[in-house]
């Protein structure tokens, strides 16, 4: 067994730039050794972290990857943690992952002191490297777990979606071969990284290939069209907000600075949208705008990315394309039948060594999980003329905002510990910026009254931004059907 290829292809990249802020560059060279210095650390007198788990809290950039590399190359498994998640989500990670350990940068390390110090976990606070020991890092088996993420579903809690070392070198060559990565592209970074989207199709698969990462802590439309202006990226890759935002900031400049933008994103060999439906208009007026045309692809937690439109050839707005390089997919109808013709919709059902193999201590989901081997997404699709277009998903209680995948009945467990909440039902509300937004139906204590507001001030301490609701209505009682069970279609129409 070797090095696992990530790493000695790094060796290979040696100075190369591998991420450069607005005042540093940090070579392939540098990265290596300060992971490997970090390993060390987090080693001690171990040979092998043995898959233990280690939570890490770090902005985008050099100190992201030093520790997600340092944490891999010690044998850990990492746990990756939300920047803006309230207290409770990220004690409910660190208790549900069983962390040993916890990993933060300097200035994110007061977010988690005092969870760690309660729950007893050790806080690992990043610092400037002591000198490499020298003994030999454990060989890591490819099969072994290499991440927890966190994502939200048809459960109240979150699932960990438990992925391989194999599988993240699956979703990343199959990235690389099918968008054709090339070793001198670059990519802004301000996507979350405790989700796919970021940490794999961008940080992971730039990495692989040699190429320049500029990380930014959070995203923001002007940093970024003054960055595209200067022809600082070759790639770019974002969730339909984003471009939504972009282009309401495109059209705000005045005619010269547009052009001047408008050049930068014309020069660029790949803009790639993914992680929620992008609409038709959406696509269509970015390439009025840009000259570009909008790759969309569709992917999950679970499979990393399973169907892409092509890098070269149609690339169609409304659909989602073909499957993947090494991705093997499927429509189930619901009559347990396989679909076999084109416009007959079916669930979208995905196999190959991209897919996970387990929820983290959730066997009997797991299990649920699957269909004779094949994943089953909860997403709905039809192929027509020869392309996948995705119809919507099965349950309603998931909602994607901005990119985000949220479940109403996590939102509507913390609501009703509100004193004013006797009842209520949280949807997506359709929206042309989120995709969908949180909208919550609430039934009232005796007397008590509610406001947008103040709901969102009280639960702000219990749920990231992005979960707060943002339209609330009130009612007398919640539309119910014969069973008891509220209907959710009711509760859309008073929205
Ligand atoms: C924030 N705001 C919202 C939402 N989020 N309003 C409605 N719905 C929301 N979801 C409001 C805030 O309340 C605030 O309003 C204002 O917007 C700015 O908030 P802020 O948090 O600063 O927002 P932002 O930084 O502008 O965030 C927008 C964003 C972010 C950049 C689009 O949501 C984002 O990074 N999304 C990407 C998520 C992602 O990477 N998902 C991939 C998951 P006010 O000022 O009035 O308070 S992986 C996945 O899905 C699979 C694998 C796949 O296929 O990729
Ligand atoms: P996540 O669990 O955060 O990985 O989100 C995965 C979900 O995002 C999928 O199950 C889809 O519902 C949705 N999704 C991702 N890409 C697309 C897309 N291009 N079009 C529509 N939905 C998408």
């Amino acid at each position: 067994m070797q090095e696992l290829p990530l790493f000695s292809r790094a060796r290979r990249h040696g100075e190369k730039i591998a991420i450069r802020s607005s005042t540093k560059k940090f070579s392939y060279k540098e990265l290596l050794t300060n992971s490997e210095n970090l390993a060390y650390q987090l080693l001690g007198d171990k040979v092998d972290l043995s898959e233990a788990r280690i939570a890490f809290l770090a902005p985008a950039g050099f100190d992201y990857a030093t520790i997600q590399w340092g944490i891999w190359r010690a044998g850990g498994v990492v746990v990756p943690l939300c920047l803006s998640a309230a207290e409770p989500e990220l004690e409910y990670a660190l208790s549900d992952s069983e962390t040993s350990m916890v990993v933060a940068t300097k200035n994110q390390s007061a977010k988690v002191a005092s969870l760690c110090q309660k729950l007893d976990i050790p806080l690992l606070v990043l610092k400037e490297p002591d000198a490499v020991s020298g003994k030999p890092l454990p060989i890591l088996n490819p099969s072994r777990r290499a991440m927890i993420l966190y994502t939200s579903g048809t459960t109240s809690k979150p699932k960990g979606v438990v992925l391989s070392h194999a599988n993240i070198q699956a979703q990343i060559e199959s990235l690389v071969e099918a968008w054709e990565w090339q070793t001198n592209d670059r990519i802004p970074l301000f996507l979350p990284l405790h989700h796919i989207h970021g940490i794999i199709n961008v940080l992971s698969c730039a990495l692989w290939m040699g190429a320049t990462i500029e990380p930014f802590s959070k995203f923001d439309s002007s940093t970024i069209l003054t960055r595209v202006k200067e022809d600082a990226y070759t790639v770019f890759m974002a969730v339909p907000t984003i471009y939504v935002k972009l282009i309401e900031a495109l059209e705000a400049l005045v005619k010269e600075e547009r052009k001047a933008v408008v050049q930068g994103f014309r020069n660029m060999r790949l803009m790639v949208s993914g992680s929620a439906a992008l609409p038709a208009s959406v696509h269509k007026t970015w390439t009025q705008l840009t000259g570009q045309k909008l790759l969309e692809r569709y992917g999950m937690t679970e499979i990393g990315m399973a169907l892409s439109n092509p890098f070269h050839g149609e690339r169609r707005p409304g659909a989602v394309g073909i499957p993947l390089p090494k991705v093997e997919v499927r429509l189930m109808a619901e009559s347990g039948d396989l679909v076999t013709d084109e416009n007959e919709p079916g669930e979208i059902q995905v196999r190959g060594p991209c897919v996970f193999n387990q929820y983290w201590k959730r066997h009997k989901i797991t299990t649920e999980s699957f269909q004779d081997n094949w994943f089953r997404t909860g997403d709905m699709a039809v192929i027509e003329n020869g392309y996948y277009r995705i119809m919507g998903r099965l349950s309603v209680d998931i909602i994607k905002s901005g990119g985000y995948k949220l479940s109403a009945l996590e939102i509507e467990a913390v609501l009703l510990q509100h004193p004013m909440i006797k009842e209520c039902a949280v949807i997506g509300h359709l929206d042309d910026t989120w995709g969908e937004v949180v909208a919550a139906a609430v039934v009232l204590e005796e007397g008590a009254s509610l406001h947008l507001d103040s709901l969102r001030d009280d639960c702000r301490d219990k749920l990231s931004n992005y979960k707060l609701p943002k339209k609330l209505r009130i009612v007398e009682s919640l539309p119910r059907n014969a069973m008891g069970k509220v209907t959710k279609p009711a509760i859309k129409n008073l929205f």
